[in-house]
């Protein structure tokens, strides 16, 4: 049977890395089958082109997994599907939490044939057995022979065939750049962020998060070996292809287990398995100097920390006590003092915020060693404690807000202000952010650092936005180098002067997204 692994877009922006899902649930697919895959991300399509696809390929299953941002285009794509007569399996964090929703057993329309709560690890192949023979149940659950949940544990892991996988369409270096790029330092002709997974779940349980309800609180890891061949099978790749291969570690909290983070680092330094790597660790984990040490050194580059607010009442109110706003900037000294820089995350519209929260923010992020700030409001999503909290207290505006996704959009009442200032202050922290003054400035805080570290700041900043905004067309990219001409001059003269741009090796630490941000159509990295 021919099975497609679909992954929608969400008609807004683009990510700049597949999808770790679809090669997993590949990789674990019984002999027998095809797999293609299809990222919505990486290869735009509409109803009429999937309903069109799946008949030339002559496709038996369609299995489809969104995020709750791009559930309603998913619903519209598995619609189109199973008109043709080919059924479709749904999975992923909102079918698991709305099952009743994708099969049409809350009075709306139904949309898949059978759903896959929770992880798919185990229930894969037998989901893709029972579709072959014509026999798919309604739902997949992940319970053990007394019917009990039980979760992968991550030991036995498969190995994702990456050597072999088609990447063409995560190049994010554009196809006009790649000569030039090829020259510079080990090669840049192509750049790809590739997700790995080292372990699964979070205990934390911060009231917006889904983590810790879907994973559980049971964390669970890959062995060191897995991990470190893994990267290793990246690495060589990419020094075959003459192009820098990323890792970005998607452990929710790759530092769970502080012990055995350090090990998995000391493991990857000794199997000299090292490459740029970001990931995503609570601010309170980085506190072990050791932890800091060995992050650098196995080639972290870019932390991503979800700080949501300034203000510990808010903190408090989601459950995030352990965060501690005194320490930020303790924690993002000493991640700068080993050239790596952090990826800080804010919430707005919390309980405790008024009009001016973005500004109070920005006054802290500007004393900050630089890095990426990125804004976000606090959206209640299905079987958080968030959204059961609002629900009750009746304040939720847009219960269903996933039925019509908007951008940056409130579907709940903050408390002490608007949804509209809400929405004003998000916009302004974003603006502010990455104006042109606040790039000038970044890059200056690093002027006693080597050159390669202030074109990776400048460059994360213009183009990181991207991930979170639509895709900027030719002409808004040009108004945007124009805007920032002054600081492109400056870097340019630098590296004349340095001998960067005749192939001295100026070497470029890896920056979060590409090296020139992507204007042609197939390049998957939006504009911001
Ligand atoms: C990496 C990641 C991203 C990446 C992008 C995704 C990518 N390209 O990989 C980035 C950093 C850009 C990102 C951004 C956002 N993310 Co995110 N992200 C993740 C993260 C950390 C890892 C995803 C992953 O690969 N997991 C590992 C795989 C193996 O797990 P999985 O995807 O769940 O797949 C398993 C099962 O779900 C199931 N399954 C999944 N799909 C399918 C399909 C079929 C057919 C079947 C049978 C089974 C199946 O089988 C898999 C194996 O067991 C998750 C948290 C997490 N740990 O999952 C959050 C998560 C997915 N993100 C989340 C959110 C909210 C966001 C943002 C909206 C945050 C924001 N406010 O800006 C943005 C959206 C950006 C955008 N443009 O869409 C939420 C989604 C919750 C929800 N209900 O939708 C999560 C769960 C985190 C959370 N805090 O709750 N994210
Ligand atoms: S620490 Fe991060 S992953 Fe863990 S529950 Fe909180 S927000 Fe979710």
């Amino acid at each position: 049977m021919k099975i497609l692994l679909y992954n929608p877009d969400n008609g807004v922006t683009r990510n700049f890395m597949p999808h770790l899902w679809m090669f997993l649930l590949q990789a674990l697919t019984p002999p027998g089958h095809e797999v293609l895959l299809v990222d919505g991300n990486a290869n735009p399509m509409d109803e009429a082109g999937i309903a069109q696809f799946v008949r030339d390929n002559n496709i038996g299953l369609v299995g489809i997994g969104a995020m709750t941002r791009m559930i309603a285009k998913a619903y519209r794509m598995a619609d189109a599907v199973r008109a043709t007569g080919v059924p479709v399996v749904m999975g992923g964090p909102h079918v698991t939490e709305m099952a009743d929703e994708a099969l049409g057993r809350d009075g709306g329309p139904r949309h898949a044939d059978a759903v896959a709560l929770g992880e798919a690890d185990a229930t894969w192949p037998r989901i893709v057995e029972d579709a072959a023979r014509g026999e798919l149940q309604d739902i997949y659950a992940p319970v053990d022979a007394f019917g009990q949940e039980s979760k992968p544990s991550l030991k036995e892991y498969p190995v994702i065939p990456w050597e072999s996988i088609d990447l063409k369409q995560f190049n994010l270096v554009p196809k006009a750049a790649t000569a030039l790029l090829q020259k510079i330092g080990e090669g840049w002709g192509s750049f790809r962020i590739i997700p790995v997974e080292s372990g699964r779940g979070c205990p934390y349980g911060c009231e917006f998060c889904t983590v810790t309800g879907f994973f559980g609180d049971a964390i669970r890891f890959r062995t060191n070996e897995s991990v470190v061949n893994e990267l290793l099978l990246l690495k060589s790749r990419a020094r075959s292809e003459k192009g820098q291969m990323a890792v970005f570690f998607i452990d929710d909290n790759f530092a769970i287990n502080i012990k055995r983070t350090k090990s998995l680092l000391r493991a990857i330094i000794a199997a000299k398995a090292q490459v740029h790597w970001v990931a995503q660790i609570s601010a309170n984990l980085l506190r072990d100097e050791e932890l800091v040490d060995l992050i650098a050194a196995s080639g972290g580059k870019w932390i991503f920390i979800g700080m949501e607010s300034i203000d510990p009442a808010n903190l408090k109110d989601v459950n995030k006590g352990f965060n501690k706003p005194g320490e930020y900037a303790a924690v993002l000294e000493r991640l700068a003092q080993r050239n790596v820089y952090a990826i800080t995350s804010f919430i707005f519209g919390m309980d405790n915020d008024t009009v001016g929260v973005a500004e109070r923010t920005l006054g802290q992020v500007r004393t900050w060693p630089p890095g990426l700030p990125i804004f976000g409001l606090l959206t209640p999503l299905p079987a958080t404690p968030l959204y059961n909290r609002l629900e009750t207290a009746g304040r939720l505006t847009r219960p269903k807000h996933w039925q019509e996704f908007i951008p940056f959009a409130m579907a709940h009442t903050p408390l002490r202000m608007t949804i509209e200032e809400a929405h004003a202050e998000v916009n302004h922290g974003w603006a502010e952010a990455y104006s042109p003054e606040a790039l000038a400035a970044a890059v200056e805080s690093l002027n006693d650092q080597p050159l390669g570290y202030r074109i990776n700041i400048f460059l994360a900043r213009l183009c990181f936005r991207g991930i979170y905004f639509p895709m900027l067309g030719k002409m808004a990219w040009v108004k945007v180098i124009a805007q920032n001409r002054r600081t492109i001059f400056k870097l340019i003269r630098e590296g004349f002067k340095a001998g960067a741009w005749r192939g001295a090796p100026a070497r470029i630490p890896a920056s979060p997204v590409p090296p020139v941000e992507g204007v042609e159509a197939n390049v998957q990295v939006v504009g911001g």
